[in-house]
């Protein structure tokens, strides 16, 4: 062979060499553009979703993303009641509910705090004999305290807020959704010597 041919040789396989790593590089360089811009809109997904749930928690407590911002006392409170909101409550479909737990002789929780508006309520109970929910204005207590006594239904009925009924053990039940004012409320289970054992509690509506 001649030595221009070998040389000739040599540069070719040189040259495609070159160009192969050129593309490699190339390829690979596009690859990470490529997935650079996939995490990139991944992330702007992420961001919109979570701008969505801000809104859907927005909507459900009425108050308009605009009015949070316009005034930083009145942000500061929505973000507070969205971090407190207790574990007993849970929004479905804008409706506050309220899970109770009875037992001898206890509700669980016993402190409830709601907002205004919509809510329902559902009666657990894991004790081992019945228990029932009575709820009333505490301003009541004496009335319904007296109707209690005499068995008069037809006050209790007028003056309760709400019931559920007595339940066996293992029972559960739920109410119906009601729109709640504001206020204080009594919260007891009315099968005779409950409430005096403890199976009391206060419902506060703000
Ligand atoms: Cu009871």
């Amino acid at each position: 062979m001649k030595r221009t041919s070998k040389i000739a040789i040599i540069s070719g396989i040189v040259a495609v060499i070159l160009i192969s790593a050129a593309l490699t590089v190339h390829f690979r360089l596009s690859e990470t553009e490529k997935s650079e811009i996939a995490s990139g809109a991944e992330q702007n997904e992420k961001e919109s979703a979570s701008q969505v749930a801000n809104e859907i928690v927005n909507s459900l407590q009425n108050k308009p993303e605009s009015e949070e911002n316009d005034n930083a006392e009145q942000g500061e409170n929505a973000e507070q009641s969205e971090t407190t909101l207790p574990s007993y409550v849970k929004i479905v479909d804008g409706v506050q509910v309220v899970t109770i737990d009875a037992k001898e002789f206890k509700f669980t929780p016993s402190e409830i705090h709601l907002s205004a508006g919509n809510a329902k309520f559902i009666l657990i109970n894991n004790g081992v004999g019945a228990h029932e929910l009575v709820v009333y204005d505490a301003s009541k207590k004496e009335i319904v305290d007296k109707a209690e006594l005499a068995e008069d239904e037809e006050t209790l009925m007028k003056n309760v807020l709400f019931e559920i009924d007595e339940l066996e053990a293992g029972q559960s039940k739920e109410s119906d959704i009601m729109n709640l004012e504001k206020g204080s409320y009594i919260i007891g289970c009315h099968i005779p010597g409950h409430y005096e054992a403890g199976m009391k509690g206060i419902l506060t509506i703000e």
